[in-house]
This record gives C-alpha cells, sequence and structure tokens, in this order.
C-alpha cells in the first residue's frame, strides 16, 4: 500500500509510522488542506487505527493549534474556514453519521437568532464543538426563540449556544433563558458570542457565559460538572 509522501516497499511497519501519519494529519488539517487529510485519514483507517485514536491524536490537536491562531492578532478567515472544512470533511468520513461520533460529551444546539441572517461564526462553531466530540444540533439562522427551546426540549442538551452579529438580537437573547425555565429546562446553560454580543456582558445578555471565540464556548463546557456535560 502507498503511504502520502512515502515511497511503497519501505521496510517499516504502517504501525510504526502511525505517529508521524498522526502529525502529518494534525498539519494538513491547520493548513485547510482537505484532499491531503483525506488520505491520510484513509491510511491512518487502513492501518488500523480507530477512528476515536484519529479524533483525540489528529482533529483535536488540529483544533487546538487552530485557537492558538484565532487571536485579534493572527486571525485569517480565509484560514480558518480552510481548516475548517478540512476538519468537516474527515469527520463526515469517519463517521458519515453524526450520531455515530465516539464518547460523545453531550448535546449542544446551536442557532442565530430570528432577524440576524450571519452564519459564519456558527459555522465555526459547529466545526469547533464537532471537532471536539459535542453533538451539534443545528437550528441555523434567523430562527425563533421558540424553535430554539424546541430543539433543546428535543435532544436533551446541556446547553444552547446562540451566534449574534446584529445588535438588534440581544432583547431575544436575553428571553432565552427565561423561556428554558419555563419550558422546565432551567439546567440548560446559555452561551453567547459572534461580534454583537461578545462586546456585552454576562449579565446584560441574561446568559451563562459570553465567549470570544468558538474555543471558549468549548472551554466552558468542559469546565461544566461532570453531571451536566459528561460521557453519554
Ligand atoms: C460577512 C458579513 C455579512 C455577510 C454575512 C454572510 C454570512 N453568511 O454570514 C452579509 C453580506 C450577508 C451581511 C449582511 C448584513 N450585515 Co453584515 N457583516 C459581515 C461582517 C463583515 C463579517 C461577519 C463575519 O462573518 N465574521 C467572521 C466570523 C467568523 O466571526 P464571528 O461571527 O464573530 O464568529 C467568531 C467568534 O465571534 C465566535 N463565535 C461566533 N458565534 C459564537 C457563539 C458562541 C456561543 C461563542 C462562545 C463564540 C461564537 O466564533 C467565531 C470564531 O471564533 C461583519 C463585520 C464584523 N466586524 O463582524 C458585518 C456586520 C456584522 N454586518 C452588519 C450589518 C448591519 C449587516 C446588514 C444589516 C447590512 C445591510 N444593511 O443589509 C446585513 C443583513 C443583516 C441581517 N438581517 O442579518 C453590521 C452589524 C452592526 C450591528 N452591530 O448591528 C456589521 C458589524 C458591519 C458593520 N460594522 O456595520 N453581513
Amino acid at each position: 500500500m502507498s503511504l502520502v509522501g512515502i515511497p511503497t516497499g519501505v521496510a517499516v511497519s504502517l504501525k510504526q509510522r502511525m505517529p508521524s501519519h498522526l502529525e502529518s494529519l494534525v498539519q494538513a488539517l491547520t493548513e485547510g488542506e482537505r484532499e491531503q487529510s483525506l488520505q491520510l485519514v484513509a491510511d491512518l483507517t487502513s492501518g488500523g487505527m480507530p477512528a476515536v485514536d484519529i479524533v483525540t491524536g489528529g482533529i483535536e490537536k488540529a483544533m487546538a493549534a487552530l485557537d492558538k491562531r484565532c487571536t485579534a492578532e493572527q486571525f485569517n478567515l480565509l484560514e480558518i474556514m480552510l481548516a475548517g472544512r478540512a476538519v468537516m470533511a474527515v469527520i463526515h468520513r469517519l463517521f458519515p453519521d453524526d450520531a455515530a461520533l465516539p464518547a460523545v460529551r453531550g448535546s449542544v444546539v446551536v442557532a442565530v437568532l430570528e432577524g440576524d441572517i450571519h452564519d459564519i461564526g456558527k459555522a465555526i462553531l459547529k466545526i469547533v464543538l464537532t471537532g471536539n466530540r459535542f453533538r451539534v444540533i443545528d437550528c441555523g439562522k434567523d430562527v425563533s426563540v421558540a424553535a430554539v427551546i424546541s430543539a433543546a426540549a428535543q435532544s436533551g442538551a446541556a446547553a444552547v449556544c446562540v451566534s449574534g452579529l446584529i445588535s438588534s438580537v440581544i432583547p431575544q437573547v436575553r428571553a432565552l433563558k427565561p423561556a428554558l425555565a419555563r419550558a422546565g429546562l432551567a439546567h440548560v446553560r446559555v452561551l453567547a458570542g459572534g461580534a454583537a454580543l461578545k462586546q456585552c456582558t454576562e449579565t446584560a445578555l441574561n446568559v451563562d457565559h459570553v465567549g470570544q471565540t468558538a474555543f471558549d464556548a468549548v472551554a466552558y463546557l468542559e469546565s461544566m460538572a461532570p453531571a451536566v456535560v459528561g460521557y453519554e
């Protein structure tokens, strides 16, 4: 079998090459090289590496590397989108059905509320959450608070992440926690982010957490008690 960049016939077993293949995968993912990433994943799986090890040793490391690039000085939207596209392609190849994600840590609803059609930040948020083994229920953009509550109820979500780019959605963000409480879902955490919301405080938005980047959502979810976000 031919390995990416490795001539056939080299007398070293595939198993011995696994760690360097994983490193190559991290690099290919962070550089947004989708086809190369898929080829490396094909080599790893045909060499017997379990999908869960590819997630923890490849995708999660790539997500952490991207996190470091999400600073105001380094942020490059095209780079992040290309890397996200490569990560999603690998996730879909490994787990054609999202429900089969390994050791899922909990379900999270993501949404952009009514009147707001910006959804690039939500797409990144979804990729980062999925890459960190959260099952994501994507309500889409321009959706009502009622639709979000219904998705949270049906999925048994641990949290709702709302992405907001225009200031006019703030009253709806403020309405989320009371609406969850009325639906018997007071335990569901509400996280807010996106250009219009990240400048506000938790108190102003009536949410549990305001994140500056998509990776802040993961850090917050990981900091929650295991009873709230554990392993399903
Ligand atoms: C691209 C863009 C558009 C695109 C949207 C394409 C799309 N599919 O999303 C188009 C051209 C369609 C558009 C339309 C409009 N836009 Co516009 N748009 C932008 C622009 C330039 C970039 C937004 C973006 O994608 N950023 C990149 C993403 C990756 O960043 P992000 O969303 O912040 O997400 C990151 C983090 O915040 C975080 N994150 C995101 N969500 C969440 C959630 C949680 C829980 C957490 C923890 C983290 C998190 O993760 C991401 C990565 O870390 C901004 C300018 C700006 N500075 O934001 C204006 C901007 C948002 N737009 C604006 C406006 C006014 C409009 C329009 C009303 C213009 C018009 N008059 O028609 C319309 C339509 C509005 C509507 N009804 O929704 C204003 C909003 C002003 C305001 N505060 O209300 C802005 C700020 C421009 C400006 N300076 O005036 N827009």
